[in-house]
């Protein structure tokens, strides 16, 4: 399943329904969906070779589930990791005791002071097992690892949201410094 023409095409696809749908001329709407037969044509127009098949395989075939299709297929979007202006539309839900961020360990300062951040993200990702974590702040330098007390955030009042197409990735707004545990 990992080819690379698989890896590629996985990541074009975030590319587009996270950041820059505007780069192949795609329409997403409020909640974050496009036409999947608009997108797969102007992919190819803008010279991707992109189908309707492999789109599907990443789907069925990925480990990390990354995109979600509508009820009728029509429709695809990402389930998290957005920097465009999207509302997903999920139901705040109460978390597991706790949940992992896997960061740069160069970042830890500033987090410990400022807490979590979604910098560039519409939201903060929480993982809700340590080696996905690990995997995620491996991405951004040596890694480290912060448990986040989760359950007791959300009994502050902070709302949790599940992603619908990914369920060990965890959205929030950000989290306060008295959350994490180094
Ligand atoms: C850090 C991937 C300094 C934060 C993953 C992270 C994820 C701070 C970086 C998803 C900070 C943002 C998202 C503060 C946060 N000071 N650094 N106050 N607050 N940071 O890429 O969570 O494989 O935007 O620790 O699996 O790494 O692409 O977020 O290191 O679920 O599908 O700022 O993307 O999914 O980095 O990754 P990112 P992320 P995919």
């Amino acid at each position: 399943m990992n080819s690379p023409k698989f890896k590629k095409t996985s990541k074009f696809l975030s590319y587009i329904l996270r950041h820059h749908p505007e780069s192949i001329g795609l329409e997403v709407d409020r909640q974050g969906w496009a036409h999947l037969p608009s997108l797969v044509e102007k992919a190819n127009n803008s010279g991707r070779s992109v189908s309707e098949d492999i789109i599907q395989k990443i789907i069925a075939q990925s480990d990390k589930q990354r995109f979600r299709l509508s009820d009728d297929g029509n429709y695809i979007r990402a389930g998290y990791g957005h920097s465009i202006d999207v509302d997903l539309d999920l139901d705040p839900i109460r978390p597991p005791d706790v949940l992992y961020h896997g960061t740069a360990k160069k970042n830890l300062d500033s987090i410990l002071a400022k807490g979590l951040h979604p910098g560039s993200r519409n939201l903060v990702h929480l993982s809700a097992n340590i080696s996905d974590a690990m995997e995620v702040g491996s991405r951004h330098g040596r890694p480290y690892l912060l448990t986040i007390a989760s359950l007791k955030m959300y009994n502050a009042g902070h709302p949790f949201y599940q992603s619908d197409s990914e369920p060990n990735i965890w959205l929030v707004e950000s989290v306060p410094p008295p959350f994490i545990e180094k």
